[in-house]
């Protein structure tokens, strides 16, 4: 297996996320890819090897280029406002609810980070467009191995994707790997991709860049949004729309849901994938899904996930997989080496 990692990662580092009217320490650290990195390195799957380097045109093809601007000079612009800002996070409070504009770009700072984002979750700091940047390059160079014919490659980057959309960062997301490569594997002439989404939490990003497309599949298991983040996306009866209708499959399961439960949708899923028709797949793996996991609610064990890697692989199809969530700092390097080993 190829795998890519984006050795500057740790040039992104947020400090404090607001949870319950409270600051509270981020989850999403450095040593969550370190721990990762260095488990995988005593499995010999494959060296770690660093990426190419891709233009902006590669991201364009799903973020806005507006956005692109914003995230790539908006560490500039808050320490520009204030130089004692260097020792802070830039954290979005106000955003454009229903009935605003969204199509001026306002001159207000606070005001366009609201524009560009959805939570008070994703601190934006001073390495956060270095790391975004290299880790889409991770996405992208797995998937030009697997559009150059490869079996598998792994993004092993950080800071996380699947939340973030054509023109918005969230959930601590600013870039979509997993978009971006399955974008690239369209343009790379394969005319069917799916995205296969088993992070804990709803890929509302991917969801919506793909959602009016029929030549991008989206299914994802995840925490039912009633009750889990992102709270306003990803039931059910979202099957996509115009073009796109009928190739969406959100998959919502209850708080505490273990293997036995959470590999039924998993059968759906890939039933779903194999019936479309997919010459590619790309996976979005987050092992959020731990029992052990901080944040999140269902009861994986990290057996479990071998046998999700020996499942998605079964379905042979070349496979690009992206590092999403996994907060349990300890079990996430053991977690996501079991799904790669078992794929491989
Ligand atoms: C990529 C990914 O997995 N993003 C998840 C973003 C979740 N952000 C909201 C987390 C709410 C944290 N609740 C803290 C509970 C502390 N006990
Ligand atoms: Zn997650």
């Amino acid at each position: 297996m190829q795998i890519f990692y984006n050795p500057d990662h740790a040039a992104h580092q947020g400090k404090l996320e607001m949870f319950r009217g409270r600051m509270v320490p981020c989850h999403e650290v450095p040593q969550r890819q370190d721990q990762v990195a260095a488990v995988l390195q005593g499995r010999s799957l494959g060296p770690l090897q660093t990426p190419a380097k891709f233009g902006d045109a590669f991201l364009e093809r799903v973020h806005s280029p507006r956005y692109l601007q914003f995230l790539q000079t908006a560490w500039q612009q808050w320490v520009a406002l204030d130089p004692a800002h260097a020792a802070l996070d830039a954290i979005p409070s106000v955003w454009p609810t229903r009935s605003f504009r969204s199509d001026i770009e306002p001159d207000n700072f606070a005001a366009r980070m609201g524009l560009y984002s959805f939570d008070a979750g994703t601190p934006l700091t001073a390495g956060t467009w270095q790391a975004a940047r290299s880790g889409a390059d991770c996405a992208l160079s797995a998937a030009a191995h697997i559009a150059q014919g490869g079996r598998a490659a792994f993004a092993l980057s950080r800071p996380p994707g699947h939340h973030a959309g054509a023109d918005f960062f969230g959930g601590y997301c600013f870039l979509n790997n997993a978009a971006l490569a399955a974008q690239y594997l369209r343009d790379s002439g394969l005319e069917r991709v799916a995205v296969l989404d088993v992070d804990y939490h709803h890929g509302n990003g991917t969801q919506a860049i793909f959602y009016e497309r029929a030549d991008v599949f989206f299914a994802s298991i995840h925490g039912d949004p009633r009750t889990e983040y992102p709270f306003y996306l990803g039931h059910a009866d979202e099957r996509g729309q115009g073009a796109g209708l009928g190739f969406n499959l959100n998959l919502p399961l209850p708080r505490g849901s273990d293997y036995a439960r959470w590999s039924v949708a998993l059968e759906l899923a890939l039933k779903a994938i194999s019936t479309y028709g997919a010459q590619a797949l790309v996976v979005s793996l987050g092992v959020d899904t731990f029992a052990g996991d901080p944040i999140s609610g269902f009861a994986l064990q990290s057996d479990d996930y071998l046998r999700m890697g020996e499942r998605i692989a079964q379905i042979a199809l070349p496979t690009v997989l992206v590092f999403e969530g996994g907060y349990a700092v300890e079990a996430v390097g053991v977690n996501v080496a079991n799904v790669l080993q078992a794929f491989a």
